[in-house]
């Protein structure tokens, strides 16, 4: 075997080489993390570079974005598609070195990450997914899911609150398959941290019922090599965390322990400098055959993989179908009668034609789903009697003292999780359930508190994931709360992020169709924002277009006025119905006006140009109303918007309709102060 000291110093020299080449990155912390990354990549990571997705793979997460370069030097040297050729265009436009790790850019990152904290939070939904997986999955004598979540994280995710929240979780779900690796190097960009990073982390992390090892010399590869195996065996009923000391920079002798090593290229003469310290000969981007030789992983994860292959296929001989349905869950795939019972709810919604709150419709539909659906992991923070995200198929999940999942009567685990008051840390987990695979996770919380989740909701629209919002009390409509609760800004600032479907629907068809297109669309994230108030059954022929985001829900002839509309009213959600009653006071004074229930502006704006105008002719005068800000309805060349771009007030919601002129009288006083304004 290769000396590791080299090991460590090939992962060096290509971090500092490829930031050298791009003239920008970090080359501080994967200096500083390749002796643990020679510890756990050549002593304990079970994966296979030939096939990145293999479900029995353990999962990396470098939490720790900005250390990108130590990942591409590993998944090269390791033998993942990525040539040599890719780290020399480090940085650079189209490749798949990208500033920092992508998930679906580089094969083998498992998660993006750069927003420090979320790598963590992430991991330990992975972790989770692992954990409940195996509790479906396994059978006595037949371990088909049996992996760990890796994660390496330095002291700006120790700082993100966001570590906190997941941290804790991972703790209370005695998640002991999760090993943590800390990058203790006392620096980040500000400099030496003590006198703004005084916190206690063994006793934090012993606090969230963590086992703690160390500190260990993490320059020590072996000493490390062997905390990981103790991590390892313990691995029942307690994550681990091994704190590694470490020097940022480590090798650059003008550099190291400097925050000036965190994140500039080191220049070419501290490069030659440090190749010298280091004992590295070799030219820029050359790796020595005996080294190369010593990192290629494609043999031992081959045979990895074979024997989970083996494995895999005695269980498809012992239980077929739990054989079938497990690929199926992984490859994200839904059963065949799903689209059956996405109709049956919608159609069942319609029949019934009740007046009830968007949130309950949601658990109406849900209902439905979560049968039909076992992968449905749901949740919320700390507001399920709120957000109704609960149904009868989704028992709390729970865990026993000795850390096993808790099994219900019927010998089922529990499928809505109780994520604490933790926006952020539950839609991060959630990020990381998704990626790992196996389960379609859904959370619950207040409109107004998606600020707290948004940068993991962005995250979830970067890497395409399947994850699902449910925001509920969407409007000023919660009443007596006041302004802290009620959203203003909110459904417009979510529409602002490119990927995130959102939803405002109507009634209770709407609320099942836009479950269903949540649902089915495998590559996207969807945020479902829900009334916490009762809605009218909206009168109508059926059920076609509402999944194109928006449709012709009234003409002018359904008031009694059989001509063409003079003008359009877009509406969402609790605002629809209004926008009907304003059709029938202007359809009383003869003036013809179309009513447009627009529940997904972004699944609207995918649709071919044809049926847009379709539904927004040219020429006709368009009135938007939501609760809501006003900006993103100009896009639609809006002649008026009611909406609301101030704070809300606390009263009951009546008063506070009123107030807003949220009344059928003003949105009809609005289209004819804009169809005057145009004669
Ligand atoms: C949420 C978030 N805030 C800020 C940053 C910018 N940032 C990148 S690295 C870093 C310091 C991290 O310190 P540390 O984890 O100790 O990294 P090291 O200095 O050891 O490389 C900061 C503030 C970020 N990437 N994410």
């Amino acid at each position: 075997m290769a000396d590791p000291a080299q090991m460590a110093n090939a992962l060096r020299a290509l971090a500092m080489d490829a930031i050298q080449q791009a003239n920008s990155g970090h080359p501080g912390a994967p200096m500083g993390m390749a002796d643990m990354a020679v510890a756990l990549w050549s002593g304990h990571l079970r994966h296979n570079p030939a096939d990145p997705r293999w479900a029995g793979r353990d999962r990396f997460v470098l939490s720790n974005g900005h250390a990108s370069m130590l990942l591409y030097a590993l998944l090269h040297l390791t033998g993942y598609d990525l040539p040599i050729g890719e780290l020399k265009n480090f940085r650079q436009l189209h490749s798949k070195t990208a500033g920092h790790p992508e998930w679906g850019v580089t094969p083998g990152v498992e998660t993006t990450t750069g927003p420090l904290g979320q790598g963590i939070a992430n991991a330990v939904g992975m972790a989770l997914a692992e954990k409940l997986l195996a509790a479906e999955f396994n059978r006595p004598g037949h371990t088909i899911v049996d992996h760990r979540t890796y994660v390496f994280l330095g002291d700006g995710c120790m700082m993100e609150g966001i570590s906190h929240e997941a941290c804790a979780l991972a703790g209370a779900w005695k998640l002991g398959k999760l090993i943590a690796l800390y990058d203790d190097n006392g620096i980040s960009i500000d400099g030496q941290i003590a006198p703004w990073f005084a916190d206690d982390t063994v006793k934090r992390f012993e606090a969230c019922q963590w086992n703690v090892l160390g500190p260990v010399d993490g320059h020590d590869a072996a000493a490390v090599q062997r905390a990981i195996g103790q991590a390892r065996q313990w691995s029942s009923d307690r994550p681990t965390l091994i704190i590694c000391r470490t020097h940022i920079g480590f090798g650059s002798p003008g550099r190291q322990d400097s925050a000036k090593a965190h994140g500039e290229p080191l220049g070419a003469s501290e490069i030659e400098a440090t190749r010298a310290a280091l004992g590295w000969p070799y030219a820029p981007f050359e790796i020595p055959p005996h080294i190369q030789a010593a990192w290629d992983a494609r043999a031992a994860g081959a045979h990895a993989q074979q024997q989970w292959d083996e494995r895999f296929a005695a269980y498809a001989q012992a239980f077929p179908q739990l054989a079938a349905e497990f690929k199926r869950r992984m490859a994200g795939e839904l059963p065949a009668h799903f689209a059956q019972t996405a109709v049956d709810a919608a159609v069942a919604a319609h029949q019934k034609a009740e007046t009830v709150a968007s949130r309950k419709a949601s658990q109406i539909a849900l209902e439905a789903f979560t049968a039909a659906l076992p992968e449905l992991l749901g949740g919320s923070a700390d507001l399920t009697g709120s957000n109704l995200t609960n149904t009868s198929h989704t028992l709390p999940l729970r865990f026993d003292t000795a850390g096993n999942v808790v099994r219900h009567e019927a010998g089922q685990i529990g499928r809505h999780i109780n994520y604490g008051v933790r926006e952020f840390g539950m839609a991060a987990i959630m990020n990381g359930v998704a990626l790992h695979g196996g389960y379609i996770p859904y959370g619950g919380t207040f409109l107004t508190f998606s600020d707290y989740s948004r940068n993991a909701i962005r995250m979830a629209a970067l890497m395409r994931q399947r994850v699902i919002h449910v925001f509920t009390h969407d409007s000023i409509g919660l009443g007596e709360d006041g302004p802290t609760h009620q959203p203003i800004e909110h459904a417009a600032s979510l529409r602002l992020i490119p990927g995130l479907d959102v939803w405002r629907p109507a009634d209770s068809a709407e609320t099942a169709i836009a479950w269903a297109q949540a649902l089915q669309n495998k590559d996207r994230p969807s945020a479902l924002l829900l009334s916490r108030h009762n809605l009218p059954y909206l009168p109508r022929r059926n059920l076609s277009n509402i999944s194109r985001g928006a449709y012709v829900l009234s003409e002018p002839g359904d008031a009694g006025l059989a001509r063409a509309a003079q003008a359009v009213i877009i509406a969402t959600g609790s605002e629809v119905h209004l926008a009907l009653q304003a059709q029938d006071l202007l359809a009383a004074q003869k003036i013809a006006v179309r009513v447009v229930s627009m529940p997904s502006t972004s699944v609207f704006d995918r649709q071919p140009p044809r049926y847009q105008l379709a539904v927004l002719p040219a020429g006709v005068p368009r009135i938007a109303v939501e609760m809501g800000a006003t900006d993103g309805w100009w896009k639609y060349g809006c002649a008026a918007v009611v909406g609301i771009d101030r704070f809300g007030e606390s009263a009951p919601a009546p008063k506070l309709f009123e107030l807003f002129g949220f009344t059928s009288q003003n949105v009809a006083d609005t289209v004819r102060a804009a169809l005057a304004r145009r004669s």
